[in-house]
Order: C-alpha cells, then sequence, then structure tokens
C-alpha cells in the first residue's frame, strides 16, 4: 500500500458540474471550518437546515461532552420530509425500492411524508412519547425509513437492530435501552429464503420485560404467531392512522438515536446521536461528498441496521431532497449481477458500497459486469474498511469505466458522518487512501506519548476538534464513553484505528488495533465471540483472533479449550459455529474453530491473542514469548498446525 503513487485527478467534466469544483475551494472552506469552527458552523447549519427556533449559541464544549446549536429547535423528520413539500420535489421519487423477488415501488416525497405522519400518530396511540425507547428490526423495505423518521418525528429515541442479529442479540439491545415497543416483519427476503424477523423478536420478548407492544409489517406473507393485545398488524394501525401529524419541534440535542456497536469488551455499546449536530454533519457530506443534485438515483447499499443506513440510506440523502434507491436481498440473487442491473434498471447515477462487496463481484468475475451498461453511473463511493487497491482499480476499471471519481470514505458509528474522504470534484484520489479531511475534521496520527509521527510512519488515530456529528455519550454508561474514546490521550477522541499520512498530507487508515475485528465491513468484538463461546456448556476457554482474507478483509478464527470429559469433533465445531450464530448473528459465526489443549497466557492470567493471531496467520509463532507462563502449550498447539 505504502509504494502505491497513481493519482486520479477529477475530470475537467465532473468539475464543472460539481457542488464543490476546486481544489482552493476546498482548501478555503476548510481552513475556515478548523480556525474558526464557530463562524463555519453557524454559518452552515442556517443554511442546510431548516429551523423552527434559531440556536443561540454554536458549541458548548467540555470535553468530553458536547452541546451543538442550543437554544435552537427543529424537527429531523421536517428535515427530511416537510420541508421539500414546498419545493418542486413535492413529487419526485424519494425513494425507489425494489425487492429481492424483483417487486419495486416508487414512493414520492409528498407520500412518504404522509405515511410518516400515519406512523407518528400510531406511535403515539401506542403510548408511545418523546424520549421513550423503540426498537426497530426490519427488513430493507420503505417502513424501515417510514419508522426511523416518524420516530424522529415525535421524538421517540429509535434503535435499529440489523436484521441478521439473533433473539440473544435482541434481547441485550432492548433491554439495554429498555424500549417499550419493537418494530419488526413477518419476515424479509434474503437469498430467496424467509429470514424470520417475527420469530426471533418472539424468542426475545420473554425476557424483555419493558416491551409493550410489537407492530408488524406484513412483507412476506409466512405465517406468524400474533400475541394478542401485545402484537398488532402495521397495516391495521396505518388504516385508522390520520395522515396529517403536526411535528413538534425539538432542542437541538434531542436524542435521535441508540446504534449499538461492537467494543473491545462483551457488550455492545450503545452510541448515543442527537438531533441537530448529526442532521447537519449527515447532510453536509451528503452534499459533497456525494455531489447529489436533485436528478441523481443515489444507491447506498448498506442495510439501515449499520450506521451507514442510517447517515447515507436515510437521514443524509432525505434531507438533501434526494431520490434514494433501496433494496432488499442479496448481491448474487438470482445471479452474481443483480447489483448491476438494478442500477441499469433504475439509472443509478451514485452508487456507494463496500470493499468486501467489491472483492465479491471481483471473484465471481467480470463477465456478470460486462453484461450491463452502466452508463447512469458518475460517482462511486467506498466504505467499511481499508479498500486494497486492487479492488479500487477494479471498481474505477469495471464499474466506473475509468470515468467516475471514487470517494473512499473513512468514518465510525461514533463519527456518525464521513469524517476523511476525497470530495469528488475538488480532491486528487490514490487507491488505498481515503485523502483528506472533511471540513471541521482535524486528524492525528500520534505515538503512544501523544506526538503526531512523521510522515509515512504508523500511529493512532485521533480527532482532536469536536464535530457537530459526534456522539455524545455511551447509553446508560458515560464512564465508559469517557474510558473507550477520551482517556488515551485525554481530550482528544481516539477512534480506535491505526493510521498513516503520506507526503501529500493524505491519510492511510490500516484498520482496528484494539480487540474489534472488522469481518467484511461488520464490526465484530473479539470478547462478545469469546463470551458466547464460552457460554456453550462445553466450552472452557475461548480466544478470538482475526486472520487476514481475501474476501472478507479478516476472517475469525477462534481457539478453544475444552471443559473436561468434552471430546473435539468436527460435529462440535459446527455446533459451537452455530452457536455463536445463535448468541450473536449469523455475521459472527467463526470461519475456523481450532481445540487446544491450553491457551498461551501471560504470568498474570492474560490470554496472549498476539501468539494466537501469529500461529493462525503465518501457522508459525516466531513473536515474543518472554512474558509466556507455559512454553509448553506453544509446542502443543505448533504440533496441531502440522
Ligand atoms: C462507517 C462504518 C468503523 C470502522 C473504522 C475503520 C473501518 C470504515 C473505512 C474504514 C478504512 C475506510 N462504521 N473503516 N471506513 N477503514 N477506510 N474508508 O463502517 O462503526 O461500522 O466501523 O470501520 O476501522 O474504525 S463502523
Amino acid at each position: 500500500m505504502s509504494r502505491e503513487s497513481r493519482i486520479f485527478k477529477p475530470s475537467a467534466e465532473f468539475k464543472n458540474q460539481a457542488n464543490l469544483g476546486s481544489y482552493a475551494t476546498y482548501r478555503r472552506l476548510y481552513l475556515e471550518s478548523v480556525n474558526a469552527p464557530d463562524r463555519f458552523w453557524g454559518k452552515q447549519a442556517k443554511q442546510f437546515l431548516a429551523w423552527r427556533k434559531p440556536f443561540s449559541s454554536v458549541l458548548k464544549w467540555k470535553a468530553p461532552h458536547a452541546k451543538w446549536f442550543t437554544g435552537g429547535q427543529l424537527n429531523v423528520s421536517e428535515n427530511c420530509l416537510d420541508r421539500h413539500l414546498q419545493t418542486a420535489r413535492a413529487n419526485k421519487a424519494a425513494i425507489i425500492f425494489e425487492g429481492e423477488p424483483g417487486d419495486t415501488r416508487t414512493i414520492t416525497y409528498a407520500q412518504l411524508q404522509r405515511e410518516v405522519c400515519q406512523f407518528a400518530n400510531v406511535l403515539e396511540s401506542l403510548g408511545l412519547r418523546k424520549g421513550d425507547r423503540a426498537a426497530i428490526y426490519l427488513p430493507m423495505v420503505p417502513e424501515a425509513a417510514v419508522a426511523m423518521l416518524a420516530c424522529a418525528r415525535v421524538g421517540v429515541i429509535h434503535t435499529v437492530i440489523f436484521g441478521g442479529f439473533s433473539a440473544e442479540a435482541i434481547k441485550d439491545r432492548v433491554n439495554d435501552c429498555q424500549a417499550k415497543l419493537v418494530i419488526t416483519a413477518d419476515g424479509g427476503w434474503r437469498r430467496g429464503k424467509v429470514v424470520e424477523l417475527k420469530t426471533n423478536v418472539d424468542r426475545a420478548l420473554p425476557h424483555t420485560p419493558t416491551v409493550q407492544h410489537v407492530v408488524v409489517l406484513k412483507r412476506t406473507g409466512n405465517a406468524v404467531v400474533m400475541t394478542e393485545r401485545r402484537d398488532r398488524w402495521w397495516h391495521d394501525l396505518m388504516a385508522s392512522a390520520p395522515i396529517t401529524h403536526k411535528a413538534k419541534a425539538h432542542d437541538s440535542e434531542t436524542p435521535l438515536f441508540i446504534l449499538y456497536t461492537s467494543g473491545s469488551t462483551g457488550k455492545p455499546k450503545g452510541v448515543l446521536h442527537t438531533s441537530a449536530g448529526y442532521l447537519l454533519g449527515t447532510t453536509m457530506t451528503s452534499h459533497y461528498v456525494f455531489d447529489l443534485k436533485d436528478t441523481d438515483v443515489y444507491w447506498c447499499t448498506a442495510d439501515i441496521g449499520w450506521i451507514t443506513g442510517h447517515s447515507y440510506v436515510v437521514y443524509g440523502p432525505l434531507s438533501c431532497g434526494a431520490t434514494v434507491l433501496m433494496y432488499e436481498g442479496a448481491p448474487n440473487q438470482p445471479e452474481p449481477d443483480r447489483f448491476w442491473s438494478i442500477i441499469d434498471k433504475h439509472g443509478v447515477t451514485i452508487f456507494y458500497t463496500a470493499p468486501t462487496a467489491i472483492r465479491a463481484f471481483m471473484r465471481w468475475g467480470d463477465d456478470y459486469v460486462k453484461k450491463h451498461s452502466l452508463a447512469s453511473l458518475r460517482l462511486l463511493g467506498s466504505v467499511g474498511e481499508p479498500i486494497n487497491p486492487e479492488a479500487w482499480m477494479w471498481y474505477h476499471t469495471l464499474i466506473g469505466k475509468k470515468r467516475c471519481p471514487i470517494v473512499d470514505t473513512w468514518w465510525q458509528t461514533e463519527t456518525g458522518a464521513i469524517m476523511v474522504t476525497p470530495l469528488p470534484g475538488a480532491i486528487p484520489t490514490t487507491p488505498g487512501s481515503c485523502t483528506l479531511p472533511f471540513f471541521g475534521v482535524v486528524p492525528k496520527v500520534l505515538d503512544e506519548k501523544g506526538v503526531e509521527v512523521p510522515v509515512n510512519s504508523g500511529g493512532k488515530l485521533f480527532l482532536t476538534q469536536p464535530w457537530p456529528s459526534m456522539l455524545r455519550t455511551l447509553w446508560n454508561d458515560d464512564d465508559r464513553f469517557k474510558k473507550q474514546y477520551w482517556s488515551e490521550i485525554p481530550g482528544l477522541y481516539f477512534c480506535g484505528d491505526g493510521a498513516r499520512k503520506d507526503k501529500n498530507g493524505y491519510l492511510w487508515v490500516v484498520g482496528r488495533i484494539d480487540d474489534v475485528l472488522n469481518v467484511s465491513g461488520h464490526r465484530i468484538g473479539t470478547a462478545e465471540v469469546e463470551s458466547a463461546l464460552v457460554s456453550h456448556p462445553s466450552v472452557a476457554e475461548a480466544a478470538v483472533v482475526g486472520r487476514p482474507d481475501d474476501l472478507k478483509g479478516q476472517a475469525l478464527v477462534v481457539f478453544v479449550t475444552l471443559k473436561s470429559g468434552m471430546v473435539a469433533s468436527d460435529a462440535l465445531k459446527e455446533q459451537l459455529r452455530a452457536h455463536v450464530g445463535k448468541e450473536i448473528g449469523s455475521l459472527a459465526k467463526p470461519d475456523d474453530v481450532r481445540f487446544a489443549a491450553g491457551l498461551p497466557k501471560t504470568r498474570s492470567g492474560k490470554i496472549m491473542r498476539r501468539l494466537l493471531k501469529e500461529l493462525a496467520t503465518s501457522g508459525d509463532i516466531k513473536g515474543d514469548t518472554t512474558t509466556l507462563e507455559d512454553f509448553s502449550i506453544i509446542t502443543a498447539l505448533k504440533a496441531d498446525e502440522e
């Protein structure tokens, strides 16, 4: 990666039509944003958002707690919907939906606003009030956006739970935030099969005392059990709900959503985002990074269960009044060219996906791409993990036909919006680098002592100034918030990634340096998988490490020791994989399960994952073993390897 030197400049054609088309303009705005942040953000907030009541201060910062735009009031759902109804956008498509079976629906801004109003009335009729929590566990269908925006309208805090998560994961999240309501569906389509969402909810709910109601959307038509009084059909409730709903004005810092994400302990962190700052960050980045125009058909392939789905399927693009394409299913259903056929069918102009998907397409072969024209595309994006130059070049050549700029966007659940990225009409790109910071973002690569490392040296990536869409805290755990992000170097935000800067100041993010793995762009905590494994009756101890994987970025390798009397077998391996699937979700199923007589530990009893990682990666252990308590364990592990 360090030897990559190819540079791709934005074309004159792209620059001429770009929302921001010159490096000089980027530079001027960037300098203003970091040198006079109050003035900069004050101006942007007035320009990009519709306020009910103007704010009186831009930022109140008492590290690590930020309050943005205090005194101001707005309604996020009104910003994403109502404000477009007074313009020519009223009857333009807000969402173009394609289900996996091939069914399509186009929903205009006026129609979407009406559905959101109806569902806001439903929420209120079920007794939900501002500040209450509702869990959303839905497939990628327009109703997911409707549910989110209706919560925002009322001031109900939503927590979206990815449809691939298990009943166990639902239970933990619902209990952590004490949700009163779960919004789900009879199922969703994935690879031609029904994902039984309602059944998973039913398994979780005996253990979630706070839940009073379940709203069930009919999507697949498969049979589900409806528990009387508790469970209500979406369509029944909507049928009797009024089609208007007066949006209340909410203070800028009103909590908007909690999104659970993996950290270095077994317990997911409830990242809290609030209203005005989050909306400003997602709106501005949608405008500048995706260069959105009213004529675009914009497609971000992320599921709404992830932050990318929140920020760049729902809030950012809708706030910009864009047409958003939403696809329910898998990229290879019925054939590995589904994405390309969708792009041609709907005239997609902007396409935003993950490197792991790009690598899968490469593997499936160029012929699937070449069957389609892709002439409508004008801009490509990448997110979720570092993109290897080979995948970048393939994306550039095969998908972008060397015509479309690629924006490699670095950001996190915690940052709410894109932090480091090229602006497509202004910043030359180089394969594998996410390039330069967005407005207001000050990334620094520091060593252990907090000193900036020299050009091209690796270090830890920090953000040194507060930004509007930053997380405000971790739900119910402000101590963990302080410790996790703000204690590495007091007062600076530590993101958990390692990075380096090249001689042009371009940033190269290497990946996580904490106990978080990135498997196919999904964040998975090693501790979460370990605690799932040790909850299995035959497991004594478990250690989980990542091994580089061509397709997934990282693969999950687990080392387990068994309780006495338990016998290692292939059947048990399968059982353990299934067990992790049940405890967390299929995405966390180990790729490789290895039984060991013992795990390498330090004298104080800490598992030395570093050695296991080396073994899983290279098949050998050559690293420093001086702190190892019992060397015979290494000998045994190596013997197993042969
Ligand atoms: C948006 C998202 C965050 C972690 C982050 C990184 C990695 C994301 C890039 C990237 C290199 C990128 N949120 N990451 N984007 N690494 N280049 N463009 O993915 O909270 O789920 O994950 O993902 O390690 O810390 S996330």
